[in-house]
Formats: C-alpha cells, structure tokens, sequence
C-alpha cells in the first residue's frame, strides 16, 4: 500500500461515494488509487464547478463534498469555491497535489504555497508530510468540516508522500456525535422573554437550512404559533402550509416584510448567520432579539442580539416549546399584517409583458416545479425576485448563495443537486453573465446524463449592476455585453435548447423540458423595468 491508497481508503472509510475535479500529474497515485476504488471521479471542466459541487454536496447533505487538483494553478482554481463554502458554512474537503517535498527535481516550477493560500478561506489547511499521519489527518478534515460551524478543509498530499510506501496504520473510524443542548437556565430565560413579548417574531437564518433541522423547525413552529420570517438562505427551512409565513427578507429594509419586523417587540433569531446580507438592521430603540444558535452569535454594527440560546438547535427548540405551548396569548398579534403583506409582494406575477417581468419568471417557475422541486440560482438581479416571492414549502429546496454571492455557481450547485435527487425536477436559474461563468460545465452534465434544465434569464448586460448604477445615479455606461444564440450553444453540447418567445411561452416551454428528461436550456428575455418600479420607487413609500 502507498500514501495515495491510504488516503483513497481513508475517504471510503468517511462514507466518500464521489470526487469532482481535475487531476493533475501530481495526483497521478491517487487517481490510480480511485481507479481501484469504490470512489467515483467526476472529471469537471474548471476546478471552480468542482469546488462549488463538492460544497453544494456538504451543504444538502450534512456530509463532506470531496474536491482534487492538482497543484499551483489548479489549487488555485479551488480558491473561489473555498471561500463560498467558508462563507456559507458547507462542509467540503479540498485534496491538492504538490511536488515532492524531499527532493526538488523540477526546481520551483508550478509551485505555490497553497497550504498559505488556502488558510484564511478554510477552517484547517494542511500538508501531509508522511503516511503513518493520514488516517489521522483524513477523520480530522472530515470532523473539522462537518462540525458546526460547518465549511471547507484543505489537505495538500505532495506527489513523493503519496507515491511512499505506506505501513499498516489502523483508519480512524468516524462516530456519531450529539451535540450539547442548551441550558435550562438559558432557556428559562428565553421562555420569560418570549412570554413577555407583545409582538413577537421568529426569523429563520442560514443554518435553520441545515439539512438534520427541518422537522425540528417546523415543530417549534406549529407548537409556539408565533408567525415567522426568514433570511434568503433560511427559505423553506419550516414546511409550508403552516399560515405563519409571513415573507422572506431579501432586502435589509423597507421591503414590505419590514412593516412585520418594525412592529416587532422581540425577534427570535434561529440559526441568524452575518455572512448573510443583513434582513434588518439592529440599531438604538429596535426590537428585542434572542439568539438561537449552535454558536454564540457574532457581534456586528447591525446585529448584537440581548440574549443568547446555544446548543444543538433541534432539541433546544423543543425544550423551549415545552415553556411556551399554550402560554402565548400574544403569539399571533403581528398576524393581522399577513395577508397584506403577501398580496404586495405578490402583485403583478401574471402580467402578460415580453420580455417577461421578473415576477412571472418566478410565478412560471414556481408552477412548474412541485413542492420538493430544487431551484438553484446565480447571482444576479432575479435573485432579489425569487427570494422574495417564491414560496418555498419543503427545506432547501431554493439554494442561493447570499453568502459569497459569487457568480458561476448555479449551474453546478444545481448538477450536484441533481445528482444526490435524481427523480426530483431540478432548474438552474442564471443570468446571460454568472451562466457564461461555468457554462463549459454542460459537458460535465451531459456526459453525467444528468436530468436537468438551465434557465437563462437574458437581458445582455451584467443586469444586477445596471441596476445599481442607475439607482445610484450614475450613468448607464459599461454594463452590456453580447451573447451566443444560446438555443445553439446548448446543441451544440448534445442538449435540447428553446427560445421563449411570448409572454405565456416560459411555462410550458419548461413543462415540456421536464416531461422529456435529460439536459435541457431554456433562454428568456426578462424586462428589468421592474427594478426600478418597485424595487426603488415603490418601496421608498414603505414606512421605515
Ligand atoms: C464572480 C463575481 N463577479 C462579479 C460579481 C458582481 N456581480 C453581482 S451580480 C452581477 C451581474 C450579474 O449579471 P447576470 O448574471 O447577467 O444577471 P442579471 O443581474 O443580469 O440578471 C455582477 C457582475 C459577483 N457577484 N461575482
Ligand atoms: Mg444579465
């Protein structure tokens, strides 16, 4: 046995199915050792799409995504991924190859420091610097990564190191962990600040999406009968149909759901993350906020919450339930609010303009995806659109990144969506700009046989700025581009490709790619006149 067949056993022994990446010669033992292995490598066309599909592994799984490249510039490559994972804690292994540290036949060609690099975007970055350490070292990447706060872990495995014989070293066997919940007088506490609230209000945060949480949230819901909120990233973390829903904070003010948040006299903050866009602003003379966290919240200008719940989230809520079932006459003051509140964000989702609004975008979509359909977005200006009026109602089942918030994830986060949920429909929703940022990757996904469809929102231009810029007042300058005719890009990867041509075109255009299987891309034309509409002039009438 070498260092490389350790390390592949290693991963086999964490429950490792996949890698994704893009080996170099320096990996060459441990792609041979995956050849022998139960572990399949899924070759991408950019480190990056690697990186992004490992983490998206992590963040619906709870269990570590493993991503490999080579050294220099394809660790290089990880850099972006590594950072949206640290960002929006998903548990991710990065394995990069180096040279050989005991002798230094090639000099100092191709070589970086990665190990450096890779320190202030991981949790642990390190080097293997002898066999005997890699079952060690392989258990701890894993538990430093999936250990709340999750996120990305970096192990750099020099060619001579994997290419050494290995000695008979024992693996580390991986064991389930339970969590500390909180303390009774923490929650007693809680309890009486709650049953004290005149208006109060629960917000569901980025690791209310964690994938263990959903049946605990949606209990504590329906047992303590406050209405709730949530962040972009905490969408879909409590089961629909519950009518407590009272939106989603895409904005961090002044959006209609801020109406709620402003009347608030106490904010339960459950699983609030500050990588996060803020969803309200904390200032002099606001509501109340208790933290509810696997951590202690981090404290910022605009989030400094008066009281703290850490523990396991799950057990802790419903600990605390037990206090307040039945005791709440004022849990549902702020309700009245609802309804008004959903019909303005709803406003305008069956208008008949071409190019489509952003509203019917999303109202389309929604229409065609059922409850436990994934949608999977880029960054760009829709994503505002979508966060605020789809209506999720099963956990992660809208994955946006409000974290990192880089551009080119959404094709792969949603090709590893749907690889883990084969006989779910999954959509990638991405602008003309973050989908020609991965776009190579539709080789990855055909060749994969992937069931999916690409939605491509087309305005030609980087439209998210454009719109920045002109509510900023500046001049509309350097935001447009050209595009492929993208109905022959995607034939030309062996994909079915359609142009949507009206107004009541999306839909059954993305019905009928869902009915047939396989990879599908649909371009639409969107109309961002809606941006200023409602984004700035409308909502600039919300009381502050
Ligand atoms: C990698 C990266 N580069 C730049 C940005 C800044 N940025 C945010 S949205 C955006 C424009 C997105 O354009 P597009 O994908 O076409 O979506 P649109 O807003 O036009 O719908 C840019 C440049 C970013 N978030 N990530
Ligand atoms: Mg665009």
């Amino acid at each position: 046995m070498n260092g490389a067949q350790l390390l592949v056993a290693a991963l086999e022994r964490e429950g490792v199915k996949r890698i994704f990446g893009v080996p170099g010669e320096e990996n060459l033992d441990v792609v041979e050792a995956l050849r022998r292995s139960s572990i399949e490598l899924v070759l991408t066309r950019h480190e990056q799409a690697a990186a992004f599909m490992a983490a998206t592994h992590g963040r619906l799984t709870g269990e570590a995504g493993v991503c490999i490249s080579t050294l220099g510039p394809g660790a290089l490559n990880l850099t972006t991924g590594a950072a949206y994972a640290q960002l929006g804690a998903m548990p991710m292994v990065m394995i990069t190859g180096q040279k050989g540290v005991l002798s230094r036949k090639q000099a100092r060609f191709q070589i970086v420091d990665i190990v450096s690099t890779m320190t202030p975007l991981t949790k642990m970055a390190h080097r293997i610097i002898g066999t005997a350490t890699i079952p060690s070292m392989v258990r701890e990447a894993f538990r430093v990564a999936q250990q709340e706060r999750p996120g990305p872990v970096h192990l750099e495995l020099p060619e001579d190191v994997a290419a050494e014989g290995a000695p008979e070293v024992a693996l580390v066997p991986p064991h389930p962990t339970i969590l500390p919940v909180a303390h009774p007088g923490s929650l007693d506490r809680a309890a009486e600040m709650i049953r004290g609230a005149q208006y109060p209000l629960v917000m569901l945060g980025a690791a209310a999406s964690r994938p263990r949480l959903a049946d605990a949230l949606s209990a504590f819901v329906r047992r303590a009968q406050i209405p709730f909120f949530n962040t972009q990233m905490g969408k879909g973390s409590v089961s629909g149909g519950s009518g407590l829903y009272m939106g989603t904070a895409a904005l961090s003010a002044r959006d209609y759901i801020h109406q709620a948040i402003d009347r608030a006299d106490l904010i339960i903050s459950i699983g609030h993350d500050t990588v996060e866009k803020p969803p309200f602003l904390m200032g002099p003379g606001g509501p109340a906020v208790l933290h509810v966290g696997y951590l202690p919240a981090t404290v910022e200008e605009v989030y400094f919450p008066h009281a703290e719940l850490i523990g396991d989230i799950g057990p802790s809520l419903a600990l605390l339930a037990d206090r307040l079932e039945g005791r709440l006459p004022r849990a549902g003051a702020l309700l009245p609010l609802r309804e008004r509140i959903l019909a303005r964000v709803g406003e305008r989702a069956t208008e008949a303009r071409y190019p489509l609004t952003p509203q019917r975008i999303v109202h389309d979509v929604r229409q065609v995806m059922p409850e436990d359909g994934i949608v999977c977005l880029d960054n760009g200006m829709y994503k505002i659109w979508f966060a605020r009026n789809y209506r999720t109602r099963v956990a992660n089942t809208l994955l946006l990144d409000n974290a990192l918030a880089t551009m080119g994830a959404g094709l792969p986060s949603a090709m590893m969506a749907s690889l883990l949920h084969p006989d779910r429909r999954v959509l990638a929703v991405c602008g003309d700009g973050g989908f020609m940022m991965s776009s190579q990757e539709l080789e990855t996904a055909v060749r994969l046989r992937l069931n999916l469809v690409v939605l491509i929102l087309q305005d030609n231009a980087y439209g998210m700025i454009r719109w920045k810029q002109a509510a900023d007042g500046f001049a509309d300058f350097g935001m447009t581009f050209g595009n492929p005719d993208f109905v022959t890009y995607a034939r030309a990867y062996g994909m079915k490709g359609a142009w949507v041509e009206s107004a009541d075109g999306l839909a059954p255009a993305l019905e009928s790619a869902f009915a047939a299987g396989g990879m599908h891309l649909v371009a639409v034309p969107v109309d961002y006149a809606e941006n200023m509409r409602v984004l700035v002039k409308e909502l600039a009438s919300v009381r502050d």
